[in-house]
């Protein structure tokens, strides 16, 4: 029987309290707090998405020119783009700032957060890549946290599918601290089919892994990593980007107002209550 023609019992008893979600974003937002994933809209038209798809690939290939094909597969980097925002006519920054993702991150990091990377990823035909083995996207760390620290939204630049390696997932391994068990990974295991244009949300303490791409072209997909303004950003975008004309939203979104200050008087300064 599939998904739509099971008939879900609707009432309960013995229920004091319930979590309320009302609305795509706000349901989203709780299965990504109770299973660590989630898929949302971006809202971008097709024309748009065409756009983003074509900047995606001029900037892939102005990126391996600059830094050399040879230097980043020393690195194993040849299948990411580093700070994609940085580069083009501003469709990634915006990107990086989609309403919905922000409105949806808000839900589940409690207080402030900031762009801690965006990436874009490149999961090529019949090749392993780096992003296709399981990991934390806060890697080493093996505690549990009440709310979540870091999201992930991981734009879909392609169609997501079984056969392109669409990303796994293991669902609730936000919860738990060491990495399952293989028994464990292949019975609960579950793969993310998603359209291009959807972002999949990931408590970033939930294991997943991209998948083996079986056809014949890449899936490509732009991560984008939010947290609590306690972590060091990947790239610190204020020494990248000019933020004299960003408006006060994106400067805090881009990090640029939770710069450690270099000194004590530097902190002192930061502090000072205007007027005085
Ligand atoms: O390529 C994918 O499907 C997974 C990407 C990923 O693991 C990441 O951005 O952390």
């Amino acid at each position: 029987m599939n998904q739509e023609t099971r008939e879900i019992p609707s009432s309960c008893y013995g229920v004091l309290e319930r979590a309320a979600a009302e609305g795509p974003l706000a349901e989203a937002a709780e299965q990504v707090r109770v299973l660590g994933y989630a898929t949302i809209d971006s809202g971008y038209t097709q024309s748009e998405l065409q756009d983003l798809s074509n900047a995606f690939d001029e900037i892939r290939e102005a990126y391996v020119a600059r830094h050399g094909q040879a230097f980043l597969e020393s690195l194993d980097e040849l299948n990411n783009i580093r700070l994609m925002l940085a580069y083009g006519d501003g469709a990634f920054l915006r990107l990086a700032l989609n309403e919905h993702v922000l409105k949806a991150v808000g839900m589940l990091i409690s207080g402030k957060f900031v762009l801690n990377q965006q990436n874009g990823v490149i999961n090529p035909p019949l090749e392993n890549y780096n992003q296709g083995a399981w990991h934390r996207d806060l890697p080493y760390q093996h505690f549990v946290s009440s709310t979540p620290l870091a999201i992930n939204a991981l734009f879909c630049m392609d169609d997501f599918t079984a056969d392109n390696g669409a990303t796994f997932v293991l669902p609730a391994s936000h919860r738990m601290g060491p990495f399952p068990s293989p028994g464990h990974i292949r019975k609960n295991a579950v793969q993310i089919e998603a359209r291009a244009g959807q972002f999949i949300l990931l408590d970033c303490m939930a294991f997943h892994s991209g998948g083996y791409n079986r056809s014949v072209r890449a899936r490509r997909a732009v991560n984008h990593v939010y947290n609590i303004p306690y972590f060091k950003q990947q790239i610190k975008i204020a020494g990248v980007l000019d933020g004299v004309l960003l408006p006060p939203h994106a400067r805090e979104i881009l990090g640029f107002d939770f710069q450690e200050p270099l000194s004590v008087n530097g902190y002192l300064e930061s502090r000072r209550k205007p007027g005085t």
